[in-house]
C-alpha cells in the first residue's frame, strides 16, 4: 500500500512523514528542495504479536505502508498546469502516480516564528485552496487528452476513443464546477477507462489536522473542534488529527519515557497507530495472518477478497495453484493455539477459492506449483 504526503509549503508533512518512519529515514538534508521521498512504515499490530507469541515463529512480519513526503503545493501550482507552465506538476504526478491514498497535512498550530503561507491559520480555507490545486491539475491532464483524442477522432472515428471521450468530458464538467473527481460514481468499465490517468482529485484523501501542542486535548474531537463537519460528511475523505512537532518528539523516546510524556499531555493513544487505522478505513483495506514456523506475518487485503486473490498477495503462484485454504478464526487460533488443535476441535474451515477473506482470518494455503 503507499500513500503520498501531500499539503501547502510549510505545514509539517515532513514532521509527519518522520513520525510515520519512525525516523528511520534521514531527512536532514532535504531542506525546501522539490524532491519527493519515499520511506516505510511497519503498521503495528497487536493481534500478531498475539499469534507469534504463540506459534513462536523465527520471524514475524508486520505490515507495512509506503509513504512518499511530497513537495509543498502552494496556491496556484495546479492552475499554472492548466495554463500550461509548470514542470513541476509534471513530476509532482509521476511521484503520486501508484499511490492509493493521499495524506493531505493540514496545519492548525499557531508559531509566530513560522508565518503561514495564506497568512493566518485556517485549516478549513487550506483544505478549500488545496482541493481546487487538485482539480485545476486534473483539469490540465483532462483537457490536454481531450485535444489529442479530437485529433485522433478526426482522423477516424473509433467507439472507444468516443468512449473515452465522454467520460473526460463528465469528469471535466464536473470538475468545472469544483467537485473532485472521488465523488464521483463510476461504473467499472469507466472505472478501468481512466486507470492510467494520475487524477488526484480522484483518490480518497486523508485530512491530518496537524494541531500544536496546546491542542493535544482536541486531538479527539478535532471534526468539532476546527469545523469539518462538512468535510466529514465526504465520500472517501478521512479525518484525523496529531501534534506533529511533539509526538514525532515522542516517538523517538524509549517506549516507557514517552508513556509518560503522553499522559502528561493528555494524548489519546500513538499518532502513528492513529492514522494508520484511519487509512485503513478509509480504504477499506485490514489484516488477515499466515502463522507458521518460519514466519507469522499480516497481509492487507481489501474487504470482500476471494481467498484466491489473497493467495496472490502473497505470491502469484498461490493464486495460480490455488487448491484450498484452511481458516482458522484468529479467536480460535488463540484460544487453541495450533492449526491441529483447530482441526481436532472441528473450528478449521476448508475453504475454496470463492471465499470472501475475513478480517483476522489465519490461513494456511493448498496449492499446486
Ligand atoms: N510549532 C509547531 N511547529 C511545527 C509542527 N509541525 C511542524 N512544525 C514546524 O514547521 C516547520 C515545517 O515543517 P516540515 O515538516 O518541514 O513541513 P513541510 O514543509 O510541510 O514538510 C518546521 O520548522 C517544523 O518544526 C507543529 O505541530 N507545531
Ligand atoms: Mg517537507
Amino acid at each position: 500500500m503507499k500513500v503520498g504526503i501531500v499539503g501547502l509549503p510549510q505545514v509539517g508533512k515532513t514532521t509527519i512523514f518522520k513520525l510515520l518512519t519512525r525516523g528511520r529515514v534521514d531527512t536532514s538534508s532535504w531542506g525546501g528542495g522539490r524532491e519527493a521521498h519515499i520511506g516505510i512504515a511497519e503498521v503495528a499490530d497487536p493481534r500478531l504479536d498475539r499469534l507469534a507469541a504463540i506459534v513462536k515463529p523465527k520471524k514475524t512480519t508486520y505490515a507495512t505502508i509506503e509513504y512518499v513526503d511530497l513537495p509543498g503545493l502552494a496556491r496556484g501550482e495546479g492552475k499554472a498546469a492548466l495554463e500550461g507552465r509548470s514542470k513541476e506538476m509534471a513530476s509532482y504526478l509521476a511521484s503520486l502516480k501508484n499511490v492509493e491514498a493521499l495524506l493531505h497535512v493540514v496545519r492548525a498550530f499557531e508559531d509566530p516564528s513560522l508565518p503561514h503561507i495564506e497568512g493566518s491559520v485556517d485549516p478549513v480555507r487550506d483544505i478549500g485552496v488545496f482541493e481546487l490545486e487538485l482539480i485545476f491539475a486534473d483539469l490540465a491532464v483532462i483537457d490536454k487528452r481531450l485535444e489529442r483524442l479530437e485529433k485522433d477522432l478526426k482522423k477516424g472515428r473509433s467507439r472507444e476513443l468516443e468512449m473515452e471521450q465522454e467520460i473526460l468530458l463528465r469528469f471535466k464538467a464536473a470538475l468545472e464546477s469544483e467537485q473532485p473527481l472521488r465523488e464521483l460514481e463510476l461504473t467499472p468499465e469507466e472505472e478501468r477507462r481512466v486507470r492510467g490517468f494520475t487524477f488526484l482529485s480522484a483518490k480518497p484523501i486523508q485530512l491530518v489536522i496537524n494541531v500544536g501542542d496546546q491542542d493535544a486535548a482536541k486531538i479527539d474531537r478535532v471534526v468539532e473542534a476546527f469545523g469539518l463537519e462538512k468535510q466529514a460528511a465526504m465520500p472517501k475523505v478521512g479525518i484525523t488529527a496529531v501534534c506533529g512537532k511533539i509526538e514525532s518528539e515522542i516517538a523517538s523516546l524509549p517506549p516507557e519515557d514517552a508513556r509518560l510524556f503522553m499522559e502528561d499531555l493528555a494524548l489519546p493513544d500513538n499518532a502513528v497507530d492513529r492514522i494508520i487505522q484511519n487509512s485503513y478505513e478509509l480504504l477499506g483495506v485490514f489484516s488477515y495472518y499466515t502463522a507458521g514456523e518460519p514466519e507469522a506475518r499480516a497481509w492487507t487485503i481489501p474487504k470482500d477478497t476471494t481467498a484466491a486473490r489473497a493467495a496472490g498477495v502473497i505470491h502469484s503462484d498461490i493464486e495460480k495453484g490455488f487448491i484450498k485454504a484452511e481458516v482458522v478464526s484468529y479467536d480460535d487460533m488463540v484460544r487453541l493455539g495450533s492449526f491441529p488443535a483447530a482441526k481436532a476441535k472441528g473450528v478449521l474451515r476448508l475453504e475454496g477459492k470463492d471465499y470472501r477473506v475475513r478480517e483476522g482470518d489465519v490461513i494456511l494455503f493448498r496449492f499446486n506449483v
